[in-house]
């Protein structure tokens, strides 16, 4: 029976970066995320008739989000659900899923990188046709349409068996449960030299790659083992688990500590990596070696072409305005066209549907193509091995010769984490009312050559986005952009990307963190970031 039930609005429903997130038990309260789905539907105009996908990360409360869904789904009319056994379904994998069976749209249930548990976070976020997450046009309407909720519309009925394949109807709706693996393995299979990649996994190259508890483990299992090779146990912390195993599932050095010992210590495999809690992002280390997310981003650019499935070439490249500009060196050398856009994968999705930029990548350990419209963790490992398949040379030889022949961008993200909210809001309209100022000025040994409020205006529909970080670029070469968080549940968090370019041949090996130290003193000269958060050292560096 479908029951229309009295709501009012909750304040705070805006979607982030990526999609809303709050605290887990927030989404817990009474109508919480009823309000916020049937908000969806009302921006969506409806579902009725429509087709969507579900499924999520596997976090605390993903299977019981899950079946209120499905409810609210049938009680508007949609026509079939498919939702990924158990509701689980890494963000690319039902980004994929959304496009092969052309859906109109798609619900994840995930908070990403972020901590989950009964006492931390969790996310919902509504993905387009194209299978990308929604362009800001729509979240804005999501966020007017909660504010003006008055009622909304659920089925009473009991809950679905989600761990069984097959169909079954749910009032008029149909739910079909799939495989969550089964397609995106065999869009891979299309994308990449299986064979060549089995070939060097039977040669004695050995991987590690861990999911961190979260949704890539059966991926990974069924696709690097299973299917290639890879020894049993080189997929490590492969079951997922609804608090992540207490880690948290953000895969830089920081947070995937283990790994980062295991490829620095004796005897390391001959490659790892890492993915997030929805399996959107990728860390890669060589042995003794980490790849920054922007070196991996142009080494991916520069080297595709020897995967089958982009050996034709890229037809263009983009980048989050943040990430190093090694991209865009390797994209000149080619002669491709490079995007720079605003913090968050949305912003990608018109250039990959108009065929401007066929790779796209994120400093924040996220990288992808035109396969699906998502950022893809096990797809940049993939293309990874296929490209060390190809080129028989280590991590250390393949970064060695790349910045040889580009030159180095050396890069790191210094992020503040936790701050008070008003201090951080304080700490960017200050600098932001000096920018016009600062050009020909000093920041401790560095002269200022611009200064920006970064604002994008999108090629492909001519829309604006603006205040999408403070951008300063100094005379020499070096950057330093400062911007707050969209993904955090908890104060503020401050990011500063510090940037500095080198090409001189005995400079190619210094320690990232010396190489910037001039741009980290102009950091905090600017953003007078110790007097007003009373932080000295920041809390994660990537
Ligand atoms: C962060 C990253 C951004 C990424 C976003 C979602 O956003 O900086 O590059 O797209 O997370 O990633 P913010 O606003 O906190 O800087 V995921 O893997 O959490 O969906
Ligand atoms: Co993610």
């Amino acid at each position: 029976m479908i029951q229309t039930r009295p709501t009012a609005p909750i304040a705070g429903q805006k979607p982030g970066t990526s999609g809303l997130r709050k605290k887990t038990r927030v989404f817990m309260e009474p109508g919480y995320l009823e309000n916020f789905i049937q908000a969806t539907w009302n921006a969506i105009g409806g579902v009725a008739g429509k087709t969507l996908v579900l499924g999520g990360d596997g976090r605390f409360f993903n299977d019981r989000a899950a079946q209120v869904i499905l409810k609210m789904a049938a009680a508007s009319g949609a026509a079939r659900v498919i939702v990924g056994q158990n509701a689980l379904l890494s963000t690319p994998a039902a980004s994929n899923l959304i496009r092969q069976r052309g859906a109109d749209g798609g619900i994840i249930l995930s908070a990403s990188h972020n901590p989950g548990g009964e006492t931390e976070d969790f996310g919902v976020k509504y993905n387009a046709a194209n299978g990308g997450p929604a362009p800001e046009s729509i979240t804005a309407k999501i966020h007017a349409e909660s504010e003006r909720l008055t009622e909304y519309r659920i089925l009473d009925a009991p809950d679905r068996d989600l761990g069984t394949l097959g169909e079954t109807r749910l009032g008029e709706m149909t739910v079909e449960v799939v495989d969550p693996v089964a397609d995106y393995l065999a869009l891979m299979k299309t994308l990449f030299d299986f064979d060549a990649i089995r070939a060097l996994l039977a040669s004695g190259f050995r991987l590690r790659f861990d999911a961190m508890s979260a949704i890539t483990g059966p991926y990974a299992k069924a696709i690097l083992e299973d299917t290639l090779g890879a020894a049993p146990g080189s997929v490590v912390n492969a079951t997922p688990l609804p608090d992540f195993g207490g880690h948290h599932p953000d895969p830089n050095p920081v947070w995937a500590k283990a790994l980062m010992d295991t490829m620095f210590g004796a005897d390391a495999p001959d490659f790892g990596a890492a993915s997030d809690g929805d399996g959107d992002r990728n860390m890669i280390v060589g042995r003794g070696v980490y790849v920054t997310p922007s070196d991996s981003l142009a080494v991916l650019a520069a080297n595709a072409h020897l995967a089958p499935g982009y050996a034709g070439g890229l037809k263009g490249v983009a980048r989050s305005m943040p990430t190093s500009g090694a991209v865009d060196r390797v994209a000149q050398a080619r002669g491709m066209d490079c995007y720079a856009t605003p913090t968050g994968w949305k912003f990608f999705g018109n250039l990959l549907d108009a065929g401007r930029a066929s790779l796209c990548g994120e400093e924040s350990a996220g990288s992808g193509s035109d396969h699906v419209r998502e950022k893809d963790g096990l797809w940049a490992v993939l293309l990874w091995l296929n490209i060390l398949a190809v080129r028989r040379q280590s991590v250390t030889e393949i970064m060695t010769d790349h910045w040889a022949t580009f030159g180095r961008n050396y890069y790191s993200r210094h992020d503040y984490e936790g701050i008070d909210t008003d201090a951080a809001t304080a700490l960017m309209d200050s600098l932001r009312a000096r920018l016009p100022d600062l050009p020909g000025t000093q920041a401790a040994d560095l002269r200022i050559a611009s200064a920006e409020d970064f604002a994008y205006t999108d090629p492909v529909d001519g829309s604006v986005t603006e205040a999408q970080g403070l951008q300063i670029t100094f005379e020499g070469g070096a950057r330093l952009v400062l911007r707050l968080s969209g993904t955090g549940t908890e104060g503020a968090t401050l990011r500063v990307y510090l940037e500095r370019f080198e090409d001189a041949p005995d400079r190619l090996a210094l320690d990232p963190q010396d190489a910037l130290a001039p741009v980290i003193a102009a950091a905090h000269a600017l953003g007078e970031i110790t007097p007003r958060t009373g932080r000295t050292e920041p809390d994660v560096i990537t």
